[in-house]
């Protein structure tokens, strides 16, 4: 291509996407602390997707990734709040906001993670998405998030001997902090971006979580032992601002809705490739996986956790109903 043409392509380009971005009436500024590519990302960019071509390009989505509008516990107060209109967070930090999230944080609560998805795709989740609304919370969707483990800078941990007294972040939330207490350990609840440079610096041992965000923070770098006990399956909730979703029409509330659940699947498709290409990832870079470990000792130590955190009849209900979910 000559100079000259490849400028005129570049500003048609340029003109076109300023044309889309000028029919977009309302552009709902979404909220993730992952990095741009990440599954669950990739899943919100497809439901603006489909919310654009619904709406005539009306309505559009632009997602802040990598934490540039805070970190969770912030984005979750600012969406309340209406100053953003859409968070994707784990069900972590609303722990301390909403009762029946709890349920779904409890360590061990699901036996796998299709189970987890079996049961946040029934009455169960669908109860409690309906809880974040006197919160000011329009809960859209549930994402996959694995299973959580644990992985250090000093350590293989292969029983709970290995974890005693080890300083391990967790997210902010008692139960975490109540887990960690059970488990012998020492809890230091910490937003994400906080965790790769306590770990470098040695103001905590460890970290736990999923293989593609161990992967995509970079923790491997600077802790490499990683033990799959899966302690959390926590799912991740997408949520949108009460204020933002009331300032709809009825019928595009109901696109925004659909697009939302529409993204599921597609986002569950990227999770299964992202845990793959992320293990791979992080072995090939000299991390070390143990998978051989026993979980009941685990799983035993938990009692006082769940004595502590269920103590109501809606919480004792929600735990009966997902221990009787097949
Ligand atoms: C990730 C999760 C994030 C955040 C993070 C954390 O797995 O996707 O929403 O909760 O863990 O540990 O803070």
């Amino acid at each position: 291509m000559t100079y000259m043409k490849t400028l005129s392509a570049a500003l048609m380009a340029s003109a076109a996407m300023a044309t889309a971005a000028a029919a977009c009436e309302v552009t709902l500024r979404s909220a993730d602390t992952h990095p741009d590519g990440y599954p669950t990302i990739e899943a919100v960019k497809y439901m603006g997707e489909l919310i654009q071509e619904r709406t005539d390009g009306r309505i559009c989505i632009e997602v802040f990734h990598s934490a540039q509008l805070g970190e969770e516990r912030d984005t979750i107060e600012q969406t309340r709040f209406g100053v953003i209109d859409m968070t994707r967070v784990s069900m972590g930090p609303f722990n301390n906001l909403i009762e029946e999230t709890k349920v779904v944080s409890l360590p061990y609560i699901f036996r796998s993670v299709a189970h987890m998805n079996t049961v946040m795709d029934g009455p169960i989740g669908e109860q409690i998405l309906a809880a974040f609304e006197p919160h000011d919370l329009i809960g859209l969707a549930y994402y996959d998030a694995g299973a959580r483990s644990f992985y250090n800078s000093q350590r293989p941990i292969t029983s709970l001997a290995d974890l005693k007294d080890m300083k391990v972040r967790v997210m902010q939330s008692d139960i975490f902090v109540d887990m960690m207490d059970a488990l012998g350990a020492s809890a230091t609840p910490l937003p994400y971006g906080e965790v790769y440079s306590s770990i470098q610096t040695g103001v905590i041992d460890g970290a736990e979580n999923n293989p593609p965000s161990f992967e995509s923070s970079g923790h491997f770098e600077v802790a490499k032992y990683y033990t799959l006990d899966e302690h959390l399956i926590v799912p991740e909730a997408l949520v949108m601002s009460k204020t933002s979703f009331d300032k709809l029409s009825a019928e595009d509330q109901e696109i925004v809705r659909q697009a939302a659940k529409e993204s599921v699947p597609h986002m569950r498709a990227l999770w299964a490739e992202r845990e793959k290409a992320s293990t791979e990832k992080v072995l090939a870079a000299g991390a070390e996986i143990i998978t051989d470990i026993d979980k009941t000792p685990f799983i035993e130590a938990m009692v006082p956790v769940y004595e502590k955190h269920v103590t109501t009849d809606v919480l004792r209900d929600l735990v009966e109903r997902i221990q009787a979910t097949e």
